[in-house]
């Protein structure tokens, strides 16, 4: 029997994806390097669908229907390539192979030219949502040929979430553009694990509560505009007790928060494109000074102040850190689309970000209510300069700044680190300023290095002669 797509990586994820593809009525090649794999699928959810196992590679290429659809599930990095380089052989022309894979964006354009020359289309896609999406419905960000997309996408929009009845999955433009929005995505994700941390840690050490307490003010705001997964699953971590001790699992806990890479790649990536992407920044190294347990314990004895909370104060505290998690949420998306833009930019893609919200609402980890909000900011050939200034979040913005001011100089007069509120809201006051001291900044630079400056009053690239006369002079 012929299938219509296969699946060769099955670990959790390309075993769950040819499971979900299998239920929706495909045909599905299986194959896996260590073949047990392919026993234990068909073993175990044999009866959920059509499989066709494949022990050998050509068993597995022979059974595809042409053009040929091959889905690679394996480890980002080398055995992507080992994959590539053991299947690429036995394909034809106008053969398509997706990675579903975390690569690195680049390493997909690296694929992608590679593979066009030999006639192939190569569709790096990203996928989010964990084994439970792969099975259940995952966010699907497909890179590649619009050719092939024709082709696969009736097939990925099919098994992936869908909400509204629009599915999370859409091209989104050629060869790396998919990872690449994946990458962000991720990036994304740790800016707003951080912001949720940081409000849990803010009510923990500025009014004392406990966590299971902690979690129901989670629950409620999941209820609002904060509706999202990664909301709903905080409440459920907080209330959470560990079984050995009786204490309250967070508590037990080690706090060094690891890393994949994809928040760095993301970092890395907008250093290079130059985008300001600071919340993510935040981010990752807050990430990383968790880590650094020798550092902290040294840190135990430096100074720290005094400061408590009043009680008018305690009061609003909890409905004011609502508010700077809302605001500082919304500068993470900002830095976010704004490196999907420039990326767009510098690599031709045309991606729409508004699509991108719109297929990031279901499956993925960061789905969210608001991210409707994203996409109708866009709608109608709107393209706001900066997602802050889109006029649903600049109100949006405008009514929790005060709580957010609030929030940021209470956490700095208690001691509780807010790195990632506190960058959010320099960024915002940032753009709002008129006059950045960055002028300083390029007299600075001028003086000790000649590097030169412009002039706000006329064209041309100036020099002031610091160590004689300090005339200007025209360069
Ligand atoms: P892993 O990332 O743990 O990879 C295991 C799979 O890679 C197995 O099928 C293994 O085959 C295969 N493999 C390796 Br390792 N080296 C190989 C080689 N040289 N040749 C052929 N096959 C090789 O699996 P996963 O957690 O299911 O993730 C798959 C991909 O999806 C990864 O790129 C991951 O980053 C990405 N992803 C994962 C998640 C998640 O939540 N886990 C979410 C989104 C994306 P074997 O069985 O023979 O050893």
């Amino acid at each position: 029997k012929q299938a219509q797509i296969g699946v060769t990586g099955l670990a959790v994820m390309g075993r769950n994806l040819a499971r979900n593809l299998a239920r929706h009525g495909y045909t599905v090649a299986v194959h896996n390097r260590n073949t047990q794999r392919v026993e234990d699928l068909v073993e175990q959810f044999g009866d959920e669908g059509d499989f066709v196992p494949a022990r050998k590679p050509e068993d597995f290429v022979a059974s595809l229907e042409r053009p040929r659809r091959l889905v690679i599930m394996v480890k980002a990095g080398d055995p992507t390539d080992a994959v590539i380089d053991q299947f690429a052989p036995l394909l034809d022309e106008g053969d398509m192979i997706v990675d579903g894979g975390n690569a690195h964006f680049e390493d997909t354009r690296r694929r992608e030219k590679a593979l066009r020359k030999r006639g192939l289309h190569f569709v790096g896609t990203g996928i989010s949502g964990g084994e439970e999406g792969a099975l259940n419905g995952p966010s699907i960000m497909p890179g590649g040929s619009t050719e092939a997309y024709e082709s696969l996408g009736p097939l990925l929009e099919d098994i992936a979430a869908s909400v509204d009845g629009r599915p999370c999955c859409t091209h989104l433009g050629q060869d790396g553009a998919g990872h690449f929005v994946k990458m962000v995505h991720n990036g994304i994700e740790y800016a707003d694990m951080q912001l949720i941390a940081e409000s849990y840690d803010l009510l923990r050490r500025a009014l004392g509560m406990e966590p299971a307490a902690i979690a129901e003010v989670f629950r409620t705001w999941n209820e609002g505009r904060l509706e999202s997964y990664l909301i709903e699953i905080t409440a459920e971590v907080l209330a959470h007790t560990d079984a050995h001790t009786g204490r309250p699992f967070v508590d037990v806990v080690l706090d060094q928060a690891e890393q994949k890479g994809t928040g760095r790649w993301t970092v890395q990536t907008a250093l290079d494109l130059g985008v300001p992407v600071s919340g993510i920044a935040e981010a990752v190294f807050a990430r990383s000074l968790s880590g650094h347990a020798d550092l902290r314990e040294a840190g135990q004895d430096l100074p720290g102040p005094s400061g408590t909370l009043s009680g008018a104060e305690a009061d609003r505290f909890a409905d004011d850190v609502e508010q700077a998690l809302y605001a500082s949420k919304i500068v993470a998306y900002a830095q976010g689309v704004h490196q999907i833009q420039a990326g767009s930019e510098a690599y031709g893609w045309n991606i729409d970000p508004g699509a991108v919200a719109a297929i990031w609402r279901g499956g993925c980890i960061i789905r969210a209510r608001f991210l409707n909000r994203i996409t109708e900011s866009y709608e109608g050939g709107h393209a706001p300069a900066s997602l802050l200034t889109a006029p649903y979040f600049r109100d949006a913005i405008g009514d929790a700044q005060d709580a957010w001011r609030r929030v940021v100089a209470t956490a700095a007069r208690l001691g509780v680190p807010t790195p990632g509120f506190s960058a959010a809201l320099s960024y915002y006051d940032a753009l709002r300023s008129r006059r950045l001291p960055a002028g300083l900044i390029q007299g600075q630079r001028d003086y000790f290095g000649a590097h030169t400056y412009r002039r706000t009053d006329t064209d041309g690239t100036f020099h002031t002669l610091w160590g004689a006369d300090r005339t200007e002079t025209e360069s």
